[in-house]
């Protein structure tokens, strides 16, 4: 079995004195207490605590803090991103509780807990799924300070573009329609996550940027960073499915065999999906070298996309 520790060289750990581990964590507590806040427990009671209970379930919290670095990295500040990196991880919860639901991925652990609708039903957890997202869109128009109403505005076309059929949507549509289908080629794998997973993650790169005021060509050294990492973040979850446990993942492990899903560890094998996630980590890492080294939580989270275990 191939383990993806390691995945860059001691050479490359030497050269970073970057304390990412520290960096995380400190960024998951703000982000944590800012979701506390943001979901209040009001009547109807019930959904409240339904939705609560899947976006305090824990998470890496990498979609928040990726907005938070970017907003930071290109001269704003946490306040001026904060509501939307809360709004980010709603949205990406959202799209866990459905994902789990039975009618798509079917599953009943996540982040370590059982799923939603294992805890309140179908009904509600659908309902929590909705809630989630409306309320998404809603906080970032409403909380967002310190930030001229057209970026705003822009953040929202952008997630809203992100997360329907153009998006997410429609890279889960993709994926289901290829259910059974080991044989699909790399054209529909690629779509499939370049959308499903993809798209939000480089939203919450360029969102960040956005609301700092970023020109446009830093904008786009963002997106292909986001781009590359988000792949790379798909191939490393696809290999994770072979090698981690349930433990370890906090969700069923092996789905993607047992469903004869196309993965890319499927098409390529584990070696060369774990050179494939290296190669574009690498140029995501290539894409921030105008930042200079403020840009060095950005690269540590690059790299930590393919030295992670969960
Ligand atoms: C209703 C708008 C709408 C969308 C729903 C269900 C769906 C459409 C899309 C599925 C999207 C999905 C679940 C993609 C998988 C993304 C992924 C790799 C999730 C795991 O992310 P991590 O590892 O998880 O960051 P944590 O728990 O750490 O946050």
């Amino acid at each position: 079995m191939v383990s993806i520790k390691n995945i860059h060289s001691p050479q490359q750990e030497e050269e970073s004195t970057f304390d990412l581990s520290a960096y995380l964590a400190g960024r998951q507590v703000q982000v944590e207490a800012a979701l506390d806040r943001a979901i209040p427990l009001t009547y109807p009671e019930k959904i409240y605590e339904a939705m609560r209970y899947s976006v305090l379930a824990g998470g890496k919290r990498l979609r928040p803090i990726l907005c938070l670095a970017t907003c930071e990295l290109t001269g704003g500040t946490l306040e001026m991103a904060m509501p939307t990196a809360c709004a980010l991880e709603m949205i990406h919860t959202m799209s866990l509780i459905h994902d789990d639901l039975p009618a798509m991925d079917n599953d009943d652990y996540r982040r370590g807990k059982l799923t939603n609708h294992k805890v309140y039903g179908e009904d509600i957890a659908i309902l929590a799924g909705d809630g989630l997202l409306a309320y998404a869109f809603e906080f970032i128009a409403g909380q967002t300070q310190g930030v001229p109403a057209e970026r705003v505005l822009q953040v929202i076309a952008k997630l809203g573009n992100a997360v329907g059929a153009a998006g997410l949507v429609g890279g889960q549509v993709v994926d289901l329609e290829s259910e059974g289908k080991p044989d699909i080629s790399l054209e529909t794998l690629n779509f499939i996550h370049t959308h499903k997973t993809g798209a939000l993650l480089e939203s919450c790169v360029v969102c960040g940027a956005i609301l700092a005021g970023s020109p446009a060509e830093d904008l786009q050294r963002l997106s292909r960073y986001a781009q590359n990492i988000g792949l790379a973040f798909q191939i490393v979850d696809d290999i994770l499915d072979i090698t981690a446990t349930q433990e370890a993942l906090g969700k069923t492990a092996g789905k993607d065999l047992q469903a004869q899903k196309a993965t890319y560890p499927s098409l390529w094998g584990l070696e060369e999906s774990e050179r494939q996630a290296r190669q574009l980590v690498e140029a995501a890492k290539a894409e921030l070298a105008s930042f200079g080294p403020k840009a060095q939580p950005l690269q540590a989270i690059a790299d930590f996309i393919t030295n992670r275990n969960h």
